[in-house]
């Protein structure tokens, strides 16, 4: 049924709406960090930021707002950007059964159409318009500890140490509100925190990065510097008469920045130095909604945006990202190198200034669950940097909530465990024994995945593919990974799947998508389009490894400065297949002169054949050895790298520690093993002898491992 014109565009009074027939099985996906199912179809949304607080299941709407969606339908894909910040509405098929639309309050119908033989080629073109993710620096990828609030200064280095003590891996301490004095920002709360210089040195010394909460709210107080100054270079949001606009927020009246003007960016560059000289490397833009008390940010107040004056209607969708582009910008100016920012509030393209954390969430599953299910729609929507509240902000998780919850999100792109003023303690070890070395298991094998996570990183920083992979990505036209229990499975990076289960099932009913799957404790292979109920005690979270993945790993350290002399390239067998690995210094911005290190493995299925092709870049890697474990691989194979044979070894690999024995009565189940097959030879700084097409010989089949694996 063609649809009239009139009714493809149209106004009721300033409010523009665009309609599009409902097509059959038309499936909707992404719109960023919204509530509800993996398929959008029959839902609607509206775009208009909003401190949420303890939100729901089906909240909306949240903090962020990315007017972008994918379509799929008759096994086409195409993706729809609605290029206009006011409040917006999105309807795909709720309460009609006639039109998908998009709508804008006011303002423009400024819309692409992006249309791609994929969902990674409509997320490739997406990106490119909106903009990528700038790399992180590499320690932001590891765990990091937050609560509201670690003070004084005598707790934050307890809180530091214990974790070196228990051998628990971890990169970041993070500061609330608490540091400051009275809220203020850009000060310190002197008698909690004396010397923050020597705390931070100390912090530093044992591989700890600070990041500190960065609130936009100015305190309206005489005498207060950012105050006084904010005011003499008029930089705040003003009401259209002229006189600045006063909110209330954790300080007491504010005033705010008006971060879309140029000389603002400038100021609050300057004001930052107070941190980046004190060697502070993370910021995180809360409240920046603009959360005030009372919630409704009156419209009128009027924003600069670049010498085109706007008002609120305009901005407050805005607001948020132009914070987090002037932290961004301002602190990797002062430093010259990568700062980690992160950000509750945003727009889309905010993939360019910071990563997104979805703010206020609660302690109970289905809240875990809606997490994973956020961070996946952010990933379709340009966004591969996110993550929750490990454990939930709001209200007490106990202990299986708590490390189940933590075992996911040792698989979540930002890993991070927040909590809120006054619930119990959240740290990895606050949840007794059992749950402590769960989670020391889980958050080691993260940092055994590193070389791999930040290769991913690189790949999302580069095409815009997600880190964290709505199974939707790779599996588009599966009708599958739609349905309600599988819907929140996703890839972490291209080849591990996991599927996240509620902290109260010890057995789970998953997807497995076509191909062959390997669980990752054992090596079990388990064939693909195939539903299984798979056992999932809370020390084993259903997570597999795809056929044919290529996983680069190390030796986990205590944080990610800690370098290691091997490299493992884990091979697991199967079709064809190709990865990218990459590595640089982890934090300068070099590698956009060449200093990185990349270099392609292709494994080819029918020849056996593992190529390392020739690195590109300037970065000399730390690693000295490459070891290649062979999953799935049988007989008693010999391998020759480059001419020279090399010796194979047979061992059991196990991912975990045991647990110890805590049930009086019952042993604990031993730890799972893998049989595998390795080899070892030298890495990069000793140039290795021969580059030529070595053949190795693995029984029945020959395998051949080729290519140069010197400098
Ligand atoms: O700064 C305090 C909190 C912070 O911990 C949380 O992560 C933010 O989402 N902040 C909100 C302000 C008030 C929370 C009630």
């Amino acid at each position: 049924m063609p649809m009239t014109a009139a009714f493809g565009t149209g106004w009721i009074g300033e409010q523009v709406t665009t309609y599009k027939i409902l097509q059959p099985q038309e499936r909707f996906i992404g719109l960023g960090e919204k509530t509800g199912p993996l398929n959008r179809r029959g839902h609607g949304y509206v775009n208009w930021n909003t401190d949420a607080y303890g939100y729901h299941a089906g909240t909306d709407p949240l903090y962020v707002s990315i007017p972008f969606y994918i379509g799929i339908h008759n096994g086409l894909v195409y993706g729809i950007f609605f290029d206009n910040p006011f409040k917006t509405f999105f309807n795909f098929g709720a309460s009609n059964n006639r039109f998908a639309s998009f709508s804008a309050d006011s303002g423009i119908m400024d819309y692409y159409f992006i249309s791609g033989s994929s969902v990674a080629d409509v997320l490739r073109e997406y990106t490119w318009l909106t903009g990528r993710m700038p790399l992180p620096p590499r320690w932001s990828l590891g765990y990091q500890q937050c609560r509201y609030s670690y003070y004084p200064e005598a707790e934050v280095m307890s809180v530091a140490r214990t974790f070196r003590e228990k051998q628990i891996p971890c990169d970041a301490i993070v500061l609330d509100i608490h540091y400051m004095d009275a809220y203020k920002i850009f000060t310190w709360d002197r008698q909690r925190f004396p010397d923050p210089e020597k705390m931070l040195q100390t912090l530093k010394d044992s591989g700890f990065s600070a990041v500190v909460m960065c609130d936009p709210g100015i305190k309206a107080e005489e005498g207060y510097e950012p105050y006084e100054d904010g005011k003499a270079r008029d930089v705040f949001l003003k009401y259209p008469d002229g006189t600045l606009y006063t909110g209330q927020v954790w300080p007491g009246w504010c005033h705010f920045p008006d971060f879309s003007k140029p000389e603002t960016r400038t100021w609050w560059k300057e004001k930052l130095q107070l941190y980046t000289r004190l060697g502070i490397e993370g910021f995180w833009n809360d409240m920046n909604e603009i959360a005030t008390w009372g919630n409704m940010l009156p419209e009128l107040i009027t924003c600069n945006f670049d010498g085109q004056p706007g008002t609120m209607r305009q901005g407050r969708n805005l607001y948020g990202m132009l914070m987090a582009r002037s932290t961004y910008e301002g602190t990797s100016q002062l430093m010259n190198k990568r700062p980690f920012n992160l950000t509750r509030s945003g727009f889309a393209g905010i993939q360019r200034y910071a990563a997104v954390w979805t703010g206020d969430n609660v302690a109970y599953d289905e809240h875990m669950l809606l997490g994973i299910r956020l961070v996946n729609s952010l990933g379709l929507s340009g966004v591969p940097f996110a993550g929750y509240d490990v454990g939930g902000f709001v209200g007490n998780a106990d202990t299986r909530l708590f490390t189940r919850w933590l075992s996911i999100g040792s698989f979540s792109p930002f890993f991070r465990g927040h909590t809120m003023i006054n619930t119990r303690d959240s740290e990895p070890w606050a949840y007794g024994e059992e749950a402590e070395q769960i989670c020391r298991n889980y958050i080691r094998l993260r940092y055994r995945l590193m070389p791999y996570l930040y290769s991913v990183f690189n790949e999302a920083a580069e095409t815009g593919m997600p880190v964290q992979r709505s199974l939707a990505i790779e599996y588009t036209h599966d009708e599958k990974v739609y349905d309600g229990l599988y819907q929140n499975e996703y890839l972490f990076g291209p080849g591990i799947l996991v599927a996240p289960v509620e902290s109260t099932r010890d057995i789970a009913k998953i997807y497995l998508p076509q191909g062959t799957w390997y669980y990752l404790y054992n090596g079990t292979t388990y064939p693909g389009n195939n539903e299984l109920l798979i056992e999932c005690p809370l020390h084993r979270l259903p997570v597999f490894v795809k056929a044919g993945a290529i996983i680069p790993m190390m030796e986990p350290g205590q944080h990610t400065r800690e370098k290691s002399d091997t490299l493992e390239l884990h091979v697991y067998a199967g079709p064809d297949t190709e990865f990218v690995f990459y590595e640089d210094d982890g934090e300068t911005f070099g590698y956009r002169d060449d200093n990185f290190y990349k270099r392609l493995i292709r494994f080819s299925a029918e020849k056996q054949k593992l190529e390392l092709q020739t690195p590109t870049g300037n970065f000399r890697p730390e690693f000295v050895q490459w070891k290649v474990v062979f999953h799935g691989f049988t007989g008693s194979p010999s391998f020759h790298v480059n001419g020279q044979l090399i010796p194979a070894q047979h061992e059991k690999i196990k991912l975990f520690e045991p647990l110890e024995k805590f049930d009086p009565i019952h042993d604990p189940e031993p730890v799972m093993e893998e049989d595998v097959i390795s080899i070892s030879f030298p890495g990069v700084r000793i140039p290795y002898l021969n580059p030529m097409v070595t053949r190795v010989v693995c029984n029945p089949n020959p395998v051949f491992l080729s290519g140069k694996s010197g400098t």
